[in-house]
């Protein structure tokens, strides 16, 4: 191995071995404070908009597991770097360590759960570091310049008229490469042992216990029952189980909130400010909706969209209780981590069932989507609705705040487009000639979805057949039966909503308020 391959896979494990043991001091500091999610939050909340949009458009839900792998990637580049400029000058190696305490430290001090300790993590992770890089360095092969040598057989001030010439310098370790490979190989397995270690012991921390205890109340009003016949066979399933439901946020790491310490401050342009706990929440009057949510960034015929079982308080009653002022058009809803949406005051309040949830599919809101409390607003896509992890609303005005996702391009208000996808066949699928049946999912939340129908072709349109559903807030399942003939065919769909409105053939992407278009699919038949 080429000395300076292994200064820089030297490098490479001291960073390791940093990150692996920051994600241990950070159990205590807090997840987000260790210095890679603190990097890759600060990304995610500077990349400009259209970026994010690409991540999310390429990674969809992993998207953050991309930008994780992504900072760790480029993280072992820079550390190949400092390990190999420590060769030339240690003093550069230090200071390339201390480059990246910095940026630790500076990104861990913006998280929301950042403490008086949120520089432990970076500090105690580059102090390892600095131990780690030198120990391999010495061993990666030959003496490292910066060392002093030590002088075999000198003794005495200097050598005096016919003592013996200086002995050469020797170092105290000569070449090894399998040693050195063993320390490397001990390096990474410490960084992977405390990196997994770190993350499991924070998610034993986390709230897991605290939302096992969690028993819902019982609903006022339980959901209507689920007709017979909502879920078309082959088609995405009407329920979309919990953890199947799509999850897009801006958290790197989901926010630990403790429902014993949870509060929701009702403020701003009210009459009548209100602070509730979780218990008295708990005591309110809740109900249960189906509800489909969707994600503005779904293209059209994605999957960034799902319908569950919700438990909640309708927000329109805590909302009287506070008495919105004349001219607070915005309800801004504040998640604990910063992240901002607002919503119209008057759809929260023209009596659709706009819930402060807290549970999802007969469960305690899982903790990726929002736990203990979120909103949940039919007809309104997520990003200007769904706060998860919320604790603050605020009455405003659109003309005096923008959300989060406001000054990222996207638009202030954002009703759900209607929209249609053909689940079965897939797009590219071949079918034998004969009968064959075609479907998927329509929606138009709260609109509620009329008709779908399928064109095969060129030729005219055929309606489909619209499954049951339980309310205009879900969508709505369909089929077709197709009498397919042989060669290459192209299908598409398109759903008219409960006001009339067919959706639109004019493709859009989902930049600045929603995708819009038909979705399209070729068949292979033969
Ligand atoms: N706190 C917080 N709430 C949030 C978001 C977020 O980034 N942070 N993203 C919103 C967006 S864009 C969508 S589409 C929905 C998604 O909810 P889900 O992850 O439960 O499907 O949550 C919304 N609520
Ligand atoms: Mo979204």
């Amino acid at each position: 191995m080429k000395l300076s391959v292994g200064a820089g896979l030297a490098g490479v494990a001291a960073a390791a071995v940093a990150v692996g043991v920051s994600e241990v001091v950070a159990v205590a500091s807090g997840p987000l404070t260790a210095p890679l999610p603190a990097v890759g939050g600060v990304v995610i909340d500077n990349v400009p908009g259209p970026v994010k949009d690409f991540g999310v458009s390429v990674f969809g839900v992993h998207d953050k597991t991309a930008l994780i792998v992504g900072t760790g990637v480029l993280l072992a580049i820079y550390a190949y770097g400092v390990g190999v400029a420590a060769l030339r000058s240690w003093r550069l190696g230090l200071a390339g360590i201390g480059l990246f305490a910095v940026i630790g430290v500076a990104a861990a001090q913006t998280r929301h759960d950042a403490g008086v300790f949120a520089w432990l993590p970076t500090v105690v992770g580059a102090a390892l570091a600095v131990w780690v890089l030198r120990l391999l360095l010495d061993r990666a092969g030959e003496p490292v310049p910066a060392q002093t040598p030590v002088l075999v057989g000198a003794g005495g001030p200097g050598p005096g008229p016919g003592a013996p010439p200086p002995a050469a310098p020797v170092t105290p370790y000569v070449e090894d490469r399998r040693y050195f490979l063993k320390l490397l190989g001990i390096a990474f397995g410490a960084a992977a042992a405390t990196g997994f270690g770190g993350r499991w012991l924070a998610s034993r921390r986390a709230v897991t216990a605290a939302r096992n205890d969690v028993v819902l109340p019982t609903p006022r009003q339980t959901a209507p029952p689920l007709p017979a016949g909502v879920q078309v066979p082959g088609v995405t399933p009407y329920i979309s189980p919990n953890k199947d439901f799509y999850r897009i946020d801006t958290a790197l790491i989901p926010p630990q909130v403790d429902p014993s310490t949870w509060q929701l401050r009702i403020h701003g342009m009210v009459r009548n400010p209100i602070t509730i706990t979780w218990a008295q929440l708990l005591q309110r009057p809740m109900i249960e909706r189906y509800v489909t949510l969707a994600c503005v960034s779904n293209e059209v015929g994605g999957d960034l969209i799902g319908n569950a079982l919700w438990l909640g308080t309708p927000i329109r009653e805590l909302l009287e209780e506070a008495g919105p002022l004349p001219g607070a058009d915005q309800v801004v809803q504040r998640a604990v981590d910063g992240w901002t949406c607002g919503s119209p005051t008057s759809v929260l309040m023209d009596g659709r069932d706009a819930l402060l949830a807290v549970g999802m599919n007969g469960e305690p809101l899982p903790v990726d989507h929002g736990f203990p409390v979120r909103m949940v607003v039919p007809g309104l896509y997520g990003y200007v609705s769904a706060c998860k992890w919320i604790t603050e609303i605020e009455l405003s005005r659109f003309s005096d705040f923008d959300a989060y996702w406001v000054p990222r391009g996207w638009s202030q208000q954002a009703p759900i487009k209607t929209e249609s996808r053909i689940d079965t066949p897939r797009d590219g699928a071949s079918r034998k000639p004969g009968r064959v049946v075609v479907g998927g999912v329509a929606w138009a939340q709260h609109r509620g979805i009329d008709k779908v129908e399928v064109q095969v072709d060129d030729q005219p349109w055929a309606t489909a057949t619209l499954a049951a559903t339980v309310s205009s807030d879900t969508w709505r399942e369909w089929s077709f039966e197709w009498p397919a003939t042989a060669g290459e065919h192209r299908l598409r769909v398109r759903a008219t909503d409960g006001s009339g409105a067919t959706q639109t053939s004019t493709p859009a992407p989902p930049a600045p308020d929603g995708a819009s278009g038909w979705h399209t699919i070729k068949v292979q038949v033969e």
